[in-house]
């Protein structure tokens, strides 16, 4: 039998015991019982602040999408492999498909006519559509269009499958909290049925929860929400103009932003008040043309998204420059700022559009969350 030995370290420093034969021998017996004594491991467990495993990294859309373009060729999507996603791996998180400690980010890709089958998972998931449309995806039998700007949420145990019903292929991103539910061993997974019913391959300009929840400040009496949202679909025209109206109040005087140049936007549940999903947060930035924000470090990852626009990112140590489709991640704690590109004629028609996902709302719940302006 292979008995697995924690290597403790015996090491020459102010801050640990003096080595010796008779230490080797106590740190010997630690192994033998399977114990690891805390004063060589402080520092490493219990840091000043959040040390971050995971990298800042971009991926390219250009580069993404040629990826994805080519697994719709060669990859059929059906049961088993359930969906032909293809999450982006930090490069510093030991080659797991995991954009950050706790969240998953993929493209996704529906050739005309197909179908990624139904099924359900205790993971939190949403989709966002960065350019295309023509996949519907089912959600407990409601079908809900998916088109350039939309968000998506699919709170977990939802029945869900996709259908693309145009004449072109279709790309999306996808966010989940797969790495969360994995550490923390707390996931469920149920196939549905092979096939949705031709009723469901239905093509509606709204979904079902649209014309329940989709009217501002009006909730629905007598109509129970389950957890997360039970708006399936937040619409591009809405976000836009709300983007639009922050920023125009701004130079009007009037108090309407987060930050001057900065607007923002959060993605809530119409019956709450609360963040979309259980575990994710999600966001729309609205940077100025010309105008940057503030760098910040908070507690918890992030994966972002150019929607829209040209401009600078900087995270960490890294500085690039960024345009539409383009990903990048935030590890917690550490500095981030975002610039938009100088619009051609000053117009805000050059204003760097982001989304942003984040695991903030566990953070919250635990009364873990913290910020700091860096
Ligand atoms: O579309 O149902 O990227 O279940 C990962 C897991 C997408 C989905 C992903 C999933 C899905
Ligand atoms: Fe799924």
């Amino acid at each position: 039998m292979v008995v697995e030995t924690f290597p403790i370290r015996m090491v020459e420093s102010p801050e640990q015991p003096t080595p010796s034969d008779a230490l080797a021998d106590l740190y010997e017996g630690f192994e033998g019982e399977f114990l690891i004594p805390l004063w060589t491991e402080i520092g490493d467990l219990m840091p000043a602040h959040p040390r971050t495993k995971a990298r800042p990294h971009l991926w390219r859309w250009r580069n993404l999408i040629r990826l994805a373009d080519r697994a719709g060729e060669l990859v059929p999507v059906g049961r088993g492999g359930e969906r032909r996603a293809i999450a982006l791996a930090n490069p510093a998180l030991g080659g797991k498909p995991y954009a950050t400690p706790t969240l998953w980010a993929a493209i996704q890709y529906l050739m005309p006519g197909e179908d990624a089958p139904e099924h359900r998972h205790t993971q939190h998931a949403f989709r966002f559509v960065v350019e295309g449309e023509g996949v519907w995806t089912i959600v407990g039998r409601d079908p809900v269009p998916m088109r350039r700007g939309d968000f998506l949420p699919q709170a977990g145990w939802n029945w869900h499958a996709h259908h693309n019903a145009s004449s072109a292929p279709m790309a999306w991103i996808d966010g989940l909290d797969i790495p969360f539910q994995y550490v923390t061993e707390s996931q469920f997974f149920e196939f549905g049925r092979d096939e949705v019913t031709e009723e469901e391959h239905a093509t509606p300009d709204r979904s079902r929860s649209e014309r329940l929840w989709g009217h501002p400040g009006l909730t629905p009496v007598g109509v129970q929400a389950g957890t997360g949202s039970p708006l399936l679909a937040y619409r591009w025209v809405h976000t836009d103009a709300a983007l639009r109206d922050q920023l125009a109040l701004e130079s009007e005087g009037f108090r309407g932003v987060v930050e001057p140049g900065h607007a923002l936007v959060r993605f809530t549940n119409p019956a709450t008040g609360g963040d979309v999903l259980p575990t994710i947060r999600t966001e729309m930035h609205r940077i100025a043309a010309g105008r940057e924000s503030s760098p910040l470090r908070e507690v918890g990852s992030s994966v972002f998204q150019v929607f829209d626009g040209a401009g600078r990112v900087t995270v960490g140590g890294e500085t690039w420059a960024v345009e539409r489709g383009d990903m990048f991640v935030v590890p917690s704690w550490t500095d981030w700022s975002v610039s938009a590109d100088a619009g051609q004629d000053g117009s805000d028609s050059a204003a760097l559009d982001l989304f942003r996902f984040s695991d903030a709302p566990i953070f919250d719940a635990l009364h873990l969350y913290r910020s700091e302006k860096a």
